[in-house]
């Protein structure tokens, strides 16, 4: 197994067309869609998606649950609803981490091998993106140390700014 900072991958792009076991959504509580990667989702999937998420009742602020991916590459969604971002007084930073560990739990039980990341937080909800990264980058590190599973992990930039956050961070860790 390589070390954990080999096991992480950054790539600039659109997380609906890539090829992994499952791919993270920065949803919100409802889980019925909204704008930013959630909506880009939403429309990649299909409608079937939606009636999925209806089943599960929604989701917490730091959780995540599990749909199919419907007509995405992806054969799996696992959605999560990040901290909107007030001052950084308000728990963010613990919540912004939960979510990365749910995500990364859920993947683990279900054995799935790779997995692909948006910045999560860092669009609508307004996340310092240099922070945001590097608690991403923390957890995923960590939660690697001690799992097999997910053998990869691959970080989504949309934009150049997070691209940017992401890697000098990736450097720092090598
Ligand atoms: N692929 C990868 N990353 C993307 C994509 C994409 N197709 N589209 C946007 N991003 P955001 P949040 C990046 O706003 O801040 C929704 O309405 C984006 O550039 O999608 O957690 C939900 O329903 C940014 O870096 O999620 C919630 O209401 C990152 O993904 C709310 O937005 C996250 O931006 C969640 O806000």
């Amino acid at each position: 197994m390589p070390s954990e900072p080999r096991r992480i991958s950054l790539l600039q792009g659109d997380i609906t067309k890539i090829q992994v076991d499952a791919i993270v959504n920065a949803a919100n509580s409802s889980l019925l869609g909204g704008g930013g990667v959630d909506g880009a989702i939403h429309r990649a999937a299909g409608p079937e998606l939606v009636h999925a998420c209806r089943l599960l009742g929604g989701c917490k602020t730091g959780q995540a649950k599990l749909t199919p991916g419907f007509r995405l590459p992806a054969p799996w969604i696992i959605h999560t609803v990040g901290p909107v971002y007030r001052d950084g007084m308000q728990g963010e930073a613990q919540q912004l981490a939960a979510c990365y560990r749910a995500c990364l739990s859920i993947a683990a039980e279900r054995n799935f091998q790779s997995l692909a990341f948006p910045a999560i937080s860092c669009g609508i909800y307004g996340y310092p993106i240099l922070e945001a990264c590097s608690i991403a980058i923390r957890e995923i590190s960590q939660f690697l140390a001690t799992n097999a599973s997910p053998a990869t992990v691959v970080l989504v930039a949309f934009d150049s700014q997070v691209h940017q956050a992401f890697s000098q961070i990736l450097q720092d860790l090598d």
